[in-house]
C-alpha cells in the first residue's frame, strides 16, 4: 500500500510499482497501453485475503476506494484468462464476502458496488467469445473489444478455466450470458479431446484446431482440470464430473510416472517432455478434493524435495537429467506448493504438513523478504532477486500459508477456492443437487486428540508402526507412502530395492526423495 497503491503490482526492491495488467500472460510484451495508470490489481487480489485474515477495517477501506475509483473503460488489451481469475474472481468473491452477514462488513454502506464493477468487466469480456467456434480469443481490449489483427492462438487453460467466475457472475446478476459463453467454450474444448481423452496445450479459436499436441498438467493446461472438478463442486452438474473423471483418469494413465507427471502427445499418449514445473505442484491439492490422498501425498513429497534442494521451487526441473532447466531457474513467489500443503493438512491432519508450511515460510523470509515487500527469485542457484511481487503472492501464497496455520475462516462455512485462491461459497441455490437446507459437512476434524498429537511418520522418515493386517505370516504396516509394507523402517534408494509388491504384484519404484512408491503400470 505504501509504495504501489493504487497501481497494479509492487516493485519491492525499488519500492515502486508497475502497471502490469496488460503484461500478464504477454510474454513478448506486445500492444502495451500508453495512458494506463493501473487498476489496483494487487488490492483487488488482496480483498479475500484481508477477510480471511480478519482485517475487516482494511477490507472496508479497500471496498470503498474501489467503489469510488475503479473503472474498466480503459484502452488496455488484457489477457482474458488472467483478468478473469484475478480481477473478475477477486471482485466477485469480495462482493460475496461483503454481503455475507457473518462477516459483519461494510455496515450499511455496501450497495453492490463490487458486483456492478464485476458485471461491467464481464460485459467487456463477451466480445472475445464472438468466434466461429465459441472458443474465446486470449486477448481483448477492455474499451474497444477484440483487435482486428488479434492472434487466434490461445491455451487450453485460457479458454477452459472461466466457468467458475463467469458462472458465479451469471448467478449473481441473473444474466445467463456469462455462464453460457464460458460453458459453450468448455464444451467445445472438451469435444476437441483425442480418443485417449487427452487435450493439447494451444489451439486456434477460429478453426478449433490444435496447435500444440503435447500437454501435461502444468502451464497452459493446469486450471482446465481444476475447473472441471471445481465446477462440479460449485454447481453440482453431473456433466462436469463426467468430463473431469475421464480427464483425470487419462492424466493418471498417460502423464503419471511414479510420483511425477511428464508431458505426452494427446494423439498417441507417448511421453514427450520429462519435466517437473512449479505450476504442477497444484495437482496434489486437486487430488485431495477428489479423495486421491495417497497419490497426492507422494507427489507433494517430491515437490517439497525439490523445494528443499534449492531453497524454493524452480520454474522447471528436468527429470530425465535431474538438473535445472538452463533458463527457467526462477521462482516468482508462486503459491502451488503451499496450496497443496494446505489441502493435504486439511485432509490428513498429519503434522508433517505443518512442518512443510514452516519450512516454506522460513525460505520466503530468508530469501525473498526485502524492505519493500517480497521479491521474486530470478535464479534459484544464486538467489538473485527480481524487482517484482506478483499479485498472486497476496491472493494465494500468503492466503494458503495463513490457512494452513489458522483455518478458523473455514469453520462452519463451505467454500471452494478459485484457481487464484478466491473463495466462492457452495450454495444450494446455485447447485443442482444440494437440498434447500444444506448443512456443510466437509469440515475436517481430527478424529481423536491422539491423532492430532501423533508424531508424523514422514517427519521421522520411517514407516509408522500401524499394524494393518497380518497375512502370509508377515505383519504388514502402512509405509510412509501409505502403502502396505513389511518393514517398519523401509526407505528405498533404488528401483531394485523397491522391487515388486508381492501382495499385489504391482511394480514399485524409488522416488527422488528416497521413498518407495507403488504405481499402477
Ligand atoms: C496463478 O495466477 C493461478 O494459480 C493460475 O492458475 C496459475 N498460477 C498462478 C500462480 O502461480
Amino acid at each position: 500500500m505504501k509504495h504501489a497503491f493504487p497501481h497494479d503490482e509492487l516493485k519491492p526492491l525499488t519500492k515502486s510499482f508497475t502497471d502490469s495488467l496488460s503484461e500478464l500472460g504477454n510474454l513478448k510484451l506486445q500492444h502495451l497501453p500508453r495512458n494506463y495508470n493501473g487498476s489496483a490489481l494487487t488490492l483487488i487480489e488482496s480483498l479475500s485475503s484481508l477477510v480471511i485474515m480478519g482485517n475487516n477495517t482494511e477490507f472496508e477501506r479497500a471496498v470503498t476506494w474501489l467503489s469510488e475509483n475503479l473503472t474498466f473503460n480503459i484502452d488496455a488489451r488484457i489477457n482474458l484468462f488472467e483478468c478473469n481469475i484475478r480481477v473478475l474472481g477477486g471482485l466477485i468473491s469480495a462482493h460475496i464476502l461483503a454481503t455475507d452477514s457473518t462477516n459483519r462488513l461494510v455496515q450499511g454502506c455496501y450497495k453492490n458496488q463490487l458486483l456492478n464493477l464485476a458485471e461491467d468487466l464481464g460485459r467487456r469480456f463477451l466480445p472475445a467469445f464472438d468466434t466461429p467456434t465459441g472458443l474465446p480469443y486470449a486477448w481483448v481490449n477492455l474499451k474497444y473489444g477484440v483487435m482486428e489483427d488479434e492472434t487466434p492462438e490461445t491455451s487450453t487453460s485460457g479458454c477452459g478455466s472461466l466457468i467458475l467466475e463467469m458462472g458465479a457472475l451469471s448467478r449473481l446478476t441473473s444474466d445467463p450470458r456469462y455462464e453460457s459463453a464460458a460453458l459453450r467454450a468448455l464444451r467445445k474444448l472438451w469435444s476437441m479431446r483425442s480418443s485417449l481423452n487427452l487435450l493439447g496445450t494451444t489451439l486456434d479459436v477460429t478453426t478449433g484446431e490444435w496447435i500444440e499436441y503435447s500437454s501435461g498438467i502444468g502451464a497452459g493446461v493446469d486450471s482446465f482440470y481444476e475447473y472441471l472438478c471445481k465446477a462440479y463442486i460449485l454447481f453440482g452438474k453431473e456433466d462436469y464430473w463426467r468430463m473431469f473423471h475421464s480427464a483425470y483418469l487419462a492424466v493418471q494413465k498417460y502423464f503419471r510416472h511414479g510420483p511425477w507427471y511428464h508431458e505426452a502427445d494427446m494423439r498417441t499418449g507417448k511421453a514427450t517432455y520429462w519435466q517437473l514445473t512449479s505450476l504442477q505442484a497444484f495437482w496434489p491439492g486437486l487430488q485431495v478434493l477428489v479423495g486421491d490422498i495417497g497419490a497426492a501425498n507422494s507427489s507433494h513429497r517430491e515437490f517439497f524435495y525439490v523445494w528443499k534442494k534449492f531453497g524454493v521451487i524452480p520454474e522447471r526441473y528436468l527429470l530425465d537429467h535431474q538438473m535445472l532447466h538452463p533458463t527457467e531457474k526462477y521462482y516468482p513467489l508462486r503459491p502451488e506448493l503451499a496450496e497443496s500443503t494446505f489441502y493435504l493438512y486439511q485432509a490428513t491432519k498429519d503434522p508433517w504438513y505443518i512442518q512443510v508450511g514452516e519450512s516454506i515460510v522460513n525460505s520466503l523470509n530468508l530469501y525473498t523478504k526485502v524492505k519493500g515487500g517480497f521479491a521474486s527469485v530470478r535464479d534459484v542457484t544464486t538467489m538473485q532477486l527480481e524487482d517484482h511481487q506478483h499479485s498472486f503472492f497476496l491472493a494465494e501464497t500468503c492466503k494458503y500459508l495463513y490457512l494452513l496455520f489458522d483455518d478458523s475462516f473455514l469453520v462452519d462455512r463451505n467454500y471452494i477456492f478459485t484457481t487464484e485462491g478466491h473463495p466462492l461459497p457452495i450454495l444450494s441455490s446455485w447447485h443442482e443437487r444440494l437440498p434447500e437446507a444444506y448443512i456443510p459437512t466437509n469440515w475436517t476434524y481430527a478424529k481423536s486428540e491422539q491423532q492430532t498429537r501423533r508424531a508424523s511418520a514422514m517427519s521421522r522418515q520411517v514407516c509408522p508402526a500401524i499394524a494393518l493386517r497380518s497375512g502370509y505370516g508377515v505383519q504388514q504396516v502402512e509405509s510412509a507412502c501409505h502403502i502396505p509394507d513389511s518393514r517398519a523402517d523401509h526407505r528405498c534408494f533404488s528401483d531394485e530395492e523397491c522391487g515388486i509388491d508381492s501382495s499385489t504384484c504391482r511394480r514399485r519404484s524409488c522416488s527422488m526423495a528416497g521413498y518407495c512408491g507403488l504405481w499402477i503400470q
